[in-house]
C-alpha cells in the first residue's frame, strides 16, 4: 500500500503540472488585460526600479541612514508620484556608472537616473526622457598650477568609466594621463593620496567635493548644455517615456523642478526652458 502510493505521487505532480500549463495558457490568451494592468511597460507594474550612484552628490548619492537622495532622485519621486506611485513603490539601486544603461537595457532597471547626459551614441541602445538639467564638465585639483585645459599636459586626470568626461578627455585632452576609476570615490580618494593630479566630473558634483576637503578646487569648466542629462529607460518603451515626460513637463510648469534646483544647486543659474512659462 504505502509501496503504491510512493509510486502514485509522481504522476499526481504530473498531473498538478499539466494543469498549471493549462492555466498559463489561459493566462497567455488574457494578454490585453495583462498589459491595462501594466502600461507603463515595467519589469513589475507594483513598482519602478531605478538604478543611480552612491557618490554623485547634490545628483544622487546615499545618505547615512542608506536611503538615496539628491536632485535627481528628488525630482524621480516628485515624477513618480504623479504616475501614481507612492515613495515605497520607487525602488533605488546604487550601481557604477558605466554599468546603468547596460542595465536599463537587458531588463534588470525600469530607469537609469543620475545626471545621465543625453547623446545619440548612447541613444543608440536606451531611450531618454526629455532632459532635465544641463551644465558643465568640471576639473577639480589641488593643483594651483592647473587653471587651464592647457595646463592639464602632462598631469594624470581622473575620470569615470563611461562618463562624457572620459569620451571629452579621449578627444580633446589628449597631452593628459588619464587615468580611469570605476567611481567618483576611488577618484577623490586617488586625488588626495596623489595617484592623481586632478579629477574630471560634473560641476555640482565637483562643487560638493570642494567643499568637504578644502584643498581641492574647480579649476576648468567644459560646457555640456548640448547634452543635457535625461532619464534612462528601456528601448522602445514609448509609454514609460510619454509618461515621464508629461509628469516631468507638469514639474517644470508647477515650480516643483525650480524649488529642487534652488535646493540642490544653490547659486547656479537655471536655463529659461525649464522654468514655468506664463
Ligand atoms: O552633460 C551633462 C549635463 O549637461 C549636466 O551638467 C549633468 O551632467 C551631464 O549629464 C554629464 N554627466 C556625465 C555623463 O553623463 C557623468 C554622470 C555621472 O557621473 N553621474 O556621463
Amino acid at each position: 500500500m504505502q509501496f503504491i502510493e510512493a509510486f502514485n505521487f509522481p504522476f499526481a505532480r504530473m498531473r498538478a503540472t499539466a494543469i498549471a500549463l493549462a492555466f498559463s495558457v489561459l493566462a497567455g490568451a488574457a494578454t490585453p488585460a495583462l498589459a491595462q494592468d501594466n502600461p507603463l511597460g515595467l519589469i513589475d507594474s507594483a513598482v519602478i526600479s531605478v538604478g543611480t550612484m552612491g557618490d554623485a552628490k547634490p545628483y544622487a548619492f546615499t545618505t547615512a541612514d542608506g536611503n538615496f537622495s539628491g536632485f535627481d532622485i528628488e525630482l524621480f519621486l516628485n515624477i513618480a508620484e504623479r504616475l501614481g506611485f507612492k515613495k515605497e513603490q520607487v525602488i533605488f539601486t546604487g550601481q557604477e556608472f558605466s554599468a546603468l544603461m547596460p542595465s536599463v537595457a537587458n531588463g534588470r532597471f525600469d530607469v537609469a537616473a543620475a545626471a545621465i547626459g543625453t547623446t545619440d551614441k548612447r541613444k543608440q541602445t536606451v531611450d531618454f526622457s526629455d532632459g532635465y538639467l544641463a551644465g558643465f564638465l568640471t576639473v577639480l585639483t589641488p593643483d594651483a598650477g592647473i587653471t587651464d585645459a592647457a595646463g592639464l599636459k602632462g598631469k594624470r586626470l581622473g575620470v569615470v568609466q563611461g562618463t562624457l568626461q572620459e569620451i571629452y578627455a579621449e578627444k580633446n585632452l589628449t597631452g593628459a594621463d588619464l587615468v580611469k576609476f570605476p567611481d567618483n570615490n576611488s577618484a577623490i580618494s586617488g586625488l588626495n593620496n596623489g595617484t592623481v593630479d586632478a579629477h574630471f566630473l560634473d560641476y555640482e558634483a565637483a562643487k560638493d567635493y570642494s567643499a568637504r576637503y578644502a584643498d581641492l578646487k574647480v579649476a576648468v569648466n567644459i560646457p555640456s548644455f548640448d547634452a543635457p542629462a535625461g532619464f534612462v529607460i528601456r528601448k522602445g518603451n514609448d509609454a514609460l517615456r510619454e509618461a515621464l515626460n508629461k509628469a516631468l513637463h507638469e514639474a517644470m510648469q508647477d515650480g516643483t523642478w525650480k524649488t529642487l534646483h534652488e535646493k540642490w544647486f544653490p547659486g547656479t543659474p537655471m536655463p529659461e526652458s525649464y522654468l514655468p512659462k506664463q
